[in-house]
Formats: C-alpha cells, structure tokens, sequence
C-alpha cells in the first residue's frame, strides 16, 4: 500500500513536474547580415520542440521551405514569423531552403532527436521504492523532489490513520 501510495502521487505529480522544468524556448532561425543566410543555418531540437522563423524589415524577401513539404513560411516576406513543431514521432533531418535565394546558398536544416519511449505505468509498480533513488535524471528536478517530498507527507498521513485504527477503507479512497 505505501509503495502504491508514493507511485500514484509521483505519477500524478511528475508530468507537469517535467513538463514544467524542461519547457522548451522556441529555436528561433533568422536572417544574417549578409541577407543570404539562415542564422543559425543548422539546429538541433527534440520532437515536441517548435522552430521559428522569425526576421523583420529585411532588405530582401525570404521564405522557408522544407524540401518535402513538411513546412512552408509561404511566399517570400521582408517579415516573417512563422513556428513550426516537431512532434512525437517526427525525428530526422528535415533541409529548407529560402526559394529565392536558394542558387545563393540560403539553405538550413533542423535535426530532430527522438524523445525516450513513453514507459508504460505498471513498469515502475514492483520497484518504486528502490528506482527513485536510481532514478538520477528525475531526481535533479527540483520539482520532482517536491512531488517525493509531498508523497512522504501523504505516506506518513496514512500510517496515522493505520496507527490510530481508523478507517482503513477511506485511506485506499484517498489513494
Ligand atoms: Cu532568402
């Protein structure tokens, strides 16, 4: 009971944890200063992560183009502001290029790295107790050590109840 009471309140507690401590900033892609080039013409992002292309009062008109139609700006602007996200399941190499500019070397590409795979729940259910302390990626989150911290605090509630002899149907509704 105790070890399905710290995983239900990590499992509730950890997705916004994460969510919230890892929230990607948009990889911006702009124009340089020569006006031909993507800056930066190459990034690296996660799948979920978006890329925005993003330029304003340019000397020339610019665009961004997947070569397979994955993403497109649409027509060549002096401004541009345009995002695009990458989802689950969406890594790879994906080149674009500036169509008017595209002779002159105005070409990019975005690498998306794929996510680990999404655990199923029961994995953790036996070995909770023990994988938290292993568990060093989670554990560096100062949100996750909250939700631990809160699931102590839920644990030892229960062990009152358990103690004082009462109600020991209402603690499992609880959990
Ligand atoms: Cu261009």
């Amino acid at each position: 009971m105790k070890v399905l009471c710290i995983f239900v309140s990590i499992v509730l507690f950890l997705p916004t944890a994460t969510a919230f401590a890892n929230e990607p900033e948009d990889t911006i892609i702009t124009v340089d200063s020569t006006n031909l080039r993507f800056s930066p013409s190459s990034v690296t992002i996660e799948e979920g992560q978006t890329v925005r292309f993003f330029w304003s009062g340019q000397a020339l008109p610019h665009n961004a183009v997947e070569r397979n139609g994955v993403f497109d700006s649409g027509d060549p602007q002096r401004n541009v502001n345009y995002s695009f996200t990458f989802e689950r399941g969406m890594n790879g190499t994906y080149e674009f290029v500036c169509e008017p500019h595209e002779s002159f070397g105005m070409i990019g590409s975005i690498t998306v790295t794929p996510l680990p795979p999404e655990q199923p729940a029961e994995e953790n259910d036996t070995n909770t107790t023990t994988s938290i302390g292993e568990n060093t990626p989670f554990v560096n989150s100062p949100m996750t050590i909250l939700a631990i911290f809160a699931a102590a605090v839920v644990l030892r509630r229960d062990s009152k109840l358990v103690k004082n002899g009462v109600l020991v149907e209402r603690k499992e509704d609880h959990c």
